[in-house]
């Protein structure tokens, strides 16, 4: 694997609240539906999961909002949906409908018949990827790998695809909370195997995607959620080829648990952006970076709003480090890049301002992440 040097690690630095100039920006599903180049390399490769299964493709559509925008991290092309895959579970999409599985998990033997797949052979296509994104990179910004939290994985594996109101799975928790914890238990040692295996191919920063753990009332969250995403996070490789390997943990609607979420042993939270960063930071304290938040809808509307907004989010962190900007929760397949355009100008121009004065390359604060 390469060792290049990284020339733009201010998505590294942040996670590690150090200083940077401007603050660094990713988009979840950067690389979409949005973007036409993504839809022509979709319909070439037949569909969403062969754009994953083919690792030179699923490079290639990673690469492409590198090309357009001045992002500061690249994702990983895949789904969270791979593990349950390589369980046997048979994942497959139907046009204009979410995901879906063959086999569903509910009962006592079906839970007890999973098995942890061995991340690097049975995944070995989304290791590959890995590998060749880094390759193709060549150290112009960092890649993030990433998994489900073993909930939201959960709910996929039990409702088999996507659910409103967690019907199946409510039911599992609640009459029998065993085999709940049986299967979280299996999926958390799947995640960290399988995220160790991103790090090996040459992710350099992992994100867990906790999508529905805001549908579960507090103490369940701590219960069935937060205590497997700790789990996986005293697993995790957390240094690699010298450097730190930072994790994101990312609970949508999970505002409310930040002080929670902040000692599982992460480097940064995710928040979403029905959650102010300025209450966050000042409820999270020098414990963990923050990465947060546009809403993605707010692109639907004209550039001088966009800005307005961004300005917004960036006032609300306020000065200093341990910030990374994020548009999320999803980009619309709707969104027009060129509003996605104005938004990267927007936090070009107006986030310079909250870094100034604050020392950039002291050796001492960059010894962190080398
Ligand atoms: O081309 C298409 O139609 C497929 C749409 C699509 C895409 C682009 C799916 C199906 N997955 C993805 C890629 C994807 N999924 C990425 C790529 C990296 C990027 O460029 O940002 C990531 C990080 C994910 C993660 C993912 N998949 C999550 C967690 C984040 C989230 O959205 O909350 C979840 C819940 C999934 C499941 C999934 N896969 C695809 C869809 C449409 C969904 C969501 C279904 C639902 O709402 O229940």
């Amino acid at each position: 694997m390469t060792t290049t040097p990284l020339q733009n690690d201010r998505f590294l630095r942040a996670l590690a609240r150090q200083p940077v100039d401007r603050t660094p920006v990713w988009m979840m599903r950067q690389a979409g539906r949005y973007l036409p180049e993504y839809r022509a390399k979709r319909a070439d490769a037949g569909s969403f999961m062969d754009l994953c299964r083919n690792h030179d493709l699923a490079c290639e559509v990673t690469l492409q909002p590198l090309e357009r925008f001045p992002l500061d991290a690249a994702i990983l092309f895949s789904d969270i949906l791979t593990i349950p895959d390589a369980m046997g579970l048979g994942l497959y999409f139907e046009t204009g409908e979410g995901p879906k599985f063959k086999k569903t998990v509910r009962s006592q033997e079906e839970v007890a018949a999973l098995s942890v797949p061995d991340a690097e052979r049975d995944l070995d296509y989304v290791m590959r990827a890995v590998s060749t994104i880094r390759r193709e990179l060549n150290g112009r910004m960092p890649l993030i790998g990433f998994s489900g939290s073993p909930w939201t994985l959960a709910t996929y594996m039990v409702e088999g695809g996507s659910s409103k109101d967690f019907r199946h799975l409510k039911t599992m928790l609640y009459d029998t909370p065993d085999t709940m914890h049986q299967l979280l238990d299996t999926l958390a040692h799947a995640v960290t195997d399988y995220l160790n295996a991103q790090i090996r191919a040459g992710a350099q920063a992992v994100q867990i995607f906790d999508t529905w753990g805001g549908a579960l009332s507090t103490p369940a969250y701590l219960e069935f959620s937060l205590r497997y995403m700790e789990q996986i996070v005293a697993g995790l490789i957390r240094e690699h080829d010298g450097r730190r390997v930072p994790v994101i943990l990312f609970t949508k609607n999970g505002g409310q648990w930040l002080e929670h979420s902040a000692c599982a042993g992460a480097d940064a939270l995710g928040i979403d952006w029905s959650t102010e960063l300025s209450d966050a930071r000042a409820r999270v304290g020098h414990k963990v970076a923050l990465q947060g938040n546009l809403d993605p809808n707010v692109l639907f509307a004209r550039p001088s709003a966009i800005r307005a907004e961004v300005a917004r989010v960036l006032e609300s962190y306020g000065h200093g480090p341990g910030h990374v900007f994020n548009l999320g929760h999803g980009i619309s397949q709707f969104t027009n890049p060129d509003h996605v355009t104005a938004f990267m100008e927007a936090l070009h121009d107006l986030s310079p301002q909250y870094h100034q004065g604050i020392p950039t390359q002291s050796s001492d604060a960059y010894s962190g992440v080398k």
